[in-house]
């Protein structure tokens, strides 16, 4: 089984959308999101774009702010805070990876918290970590939801998340062993690492090289989440970690890619805008 995040997403967006519409009744206003791209990076334009797209299809506001590679990081810092201060924003995002000079961790900082619709900030990533109510990052949450849509029951079973990032690997860890999973994390430096992805009865891969994970890695089976977008570097093409040809017959379960993961990590973000929205809302 196949599961089509493209599809699933384009149905959860049509709900959304019908939420949204009522918004301008009750709040007098839709929500705004506003996302910042640093640089021309094409991959981070894609995604960008996809954001804009999203936000049209759900009817929310979408400011996309481009600025050139060589913006400071204090006039970066100074955007954020004129946003985080604009009574009419309800997210902001700043599309990573920043340029060198700009330190990632500063600019995730200086979002407000309750403007964070990645779930980047600090107080998010701690509220995560101590279940307590917060902003869940777009992708590990993507992931979550696309396992319970194709019916995989979380609870109990051995989980293998190879990659440790603060966006995908350690969160979706941490979402994994809230459904009563047992989580295992391996990296680029887990000795025997096929052993330990054959071990998995639910695999997640985060790594971003492609096609790294083959066949004899995974068990018959296994559920196969793969997060990686990566250009192949012989055809152009987009592919994921895993190997999907060899692996889709092995496994009960797999996300392709394109049109997996990606779609959910973009529809995830409308969700948050939305809840970011009536948070401020009520208050
Ligand atoms: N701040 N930076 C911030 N927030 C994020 O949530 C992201 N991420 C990651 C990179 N940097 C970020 C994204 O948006 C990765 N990412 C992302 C978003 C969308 C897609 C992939 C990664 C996506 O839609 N992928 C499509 C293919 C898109 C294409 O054709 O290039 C897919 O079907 O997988």
């Amino acid at each position: 089984m196949i599961i089509s995040g493209k599809e699933l997403s384009t149905r959860l967006k049509q709900q959304m959308r019908e939420q949204v519409a009522g918004f301008p009744a009750e709040f007098g206003r839709v929500p705004h999101l506003v996302v910042i791209l640093v640089g021309e990076n094409p991959a981070s334009v894609s995604y960008v774009t996809g954001k804009a797209k999203a936000s049209e299809a759900v009817g929310i506001r979408n400011t996309t702010i481009r600025k050139p590679e060589s913006i400071s990081e204090e006039e970066l810092l100074s955007l954020i805070r004129e946003l985080n201060a604009d009574d009419g924003v309800d997210g902001i995002l700043v599309q990573l990876p920043l340029p060198k000079h700009i330190s990632e961790d500063k600019v995730i900082a200086t979002i407000a918290k309750e403007k964070d619709v990645d779930g980047f900030h600090p107080l998010n990533v701690a509220a995560l970590w101590q279940k307590q109510p917060c902003t869940v990052a777009c992708t590990p949450k993507g992931i979550i939801r696309m396992l319970k849509e194709a019916g995989v029951q979380i609870a109990g079973k051995r989980a293998v998340v190879v990659g440790r990032s603060n966006i995908v690997g350690l969160p979706v860890s941490k979402l994994l062993l809230d459904e009563n999973a047992t989580v295992t994390i391996a990296h680029s430096r887990t000795a025997d690492l096929a052993s330990v992805t054959r071990s998995a009865e639910i695999l997640v891969v985060a790594i971003g090289r492609p096609r790294f994970i083959t066949a004899d890695m995974v068990s018959e089976g296994a559920v196969v989440i793969d997060v990686g977008v990566n250009r192949d570097p012989e055809t152009g093409k987009l592919c994921g970690d895993v190997d999907f040809q060899a692996i889709e017959p092995k496994a009960s379960v797999i996300t392709p890619v394109p049109g997996g993961v990606g779609p959910m990590t973009i529809c995830c973000l409308m969700e948050n805008t939305i809840q970011c929205f009536l948070d401020r809302m009520e208050r």
